[in-house]
């Protein structure tokens, strides 16, 4: 078991049953000129996230951890976006339209893919999601069985809209989480503040919140976990 100190305690974990899942680390949110950016978003706020989490996914790879990836977005047809979804934001941007990098939030397109930084090795899980949560219409809980995962390491963005969605669904699923705190982020500081203290409150009511040094320190001591 390795132990990593955390809020509101420490955090103890089993390598071999654990995965990291990055949350919809996607051009579209995330590069300047896109998507999130034309919504009036600082992408920079997200952007702070790359750095720490490119760390934690190169140590998390040399420790053989299981990675998965999510993106969110929708069919060409849009046969699986719920009109009420599309209906919402800026009438000029909205899901399906043509944007810079290609229809925003569309499957196949430059914008809806994930950032360079951060680009998916051959063989590592991408669950292409409908909606804010991993586990809503995708193979995630599928793939988690397979691999005997019992323990969530959660980065990604944005904090408290498909982060936080995602830790929810897992908690209710029984799956331990701990949430990388300098990995999630959000267009709003104070959403980022509130959404991490909501994942902790209450003697970690959805889960544990701990940076990604001390992430680094305990996974840098971790064997490398054999198939
Ligand atoms: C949003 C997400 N914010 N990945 N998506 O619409 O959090």
């Amino acid at each position: 078991m390795t132990e990593i100190p955390a809020i509101p305690s420490p955090f103890t974990f089993d390598p071999a049953t654990t995965a990291l899942v990055i949350i919809d680390m996607q051009r579209d949110f995330l590069l300047p000129g896109g998507f999130g950016e034309s919504l009036g978003n600082d992408v920079a706020l997200l952007r702070t996230v790359i750095e720490p989490l490119a760390g934690v996914l190169a140590c998390a790879r040399a420790a053989g951890i299981t990675v998965i990836h999510t993106r969110e977005g929708h069919l060409p047809d849009l046969s699986d976006c719920p009109p009420a979804k599309l209906r919402r934001g800026n009438p000029s941007q909205r899901i399906g339209d043509p944007g810079r990098f290609g229809r925003i939030l569309i499957r196949g397109e430059y914008g809806h893919d994930i950032i360079d930084e951060l680009a998916p090795l051959d063989g590592e899980t991408v669950i292409d999601k409908p909606g804010k949560g991993a586990f809503y219409a995708t193979e995630l809980a599928t793939v988690l069985r397979q691999h005997s995962i019992a323990t969530l390491l959660v980065a990604g963005v944005t904090t408290e809209v498909c982060v936080h969605t995602t830790v929810r669904e897992a908690n209710d699923r029984g799956y331990e989480c701990l949430v990388v705190a300098d990995c999630v982020g959000s267009y709003f500081p104070e959403f980022q503040r509130v959404g991490l203290s909501m994942i902790a409150a209450q003697g970690a009511i959805f889960g544990w919140v701990a940076d990604s040094a001390d992430v680094i320190a305990a996974l840098g001591t971790t064997a490398p976990v054999t198939a």
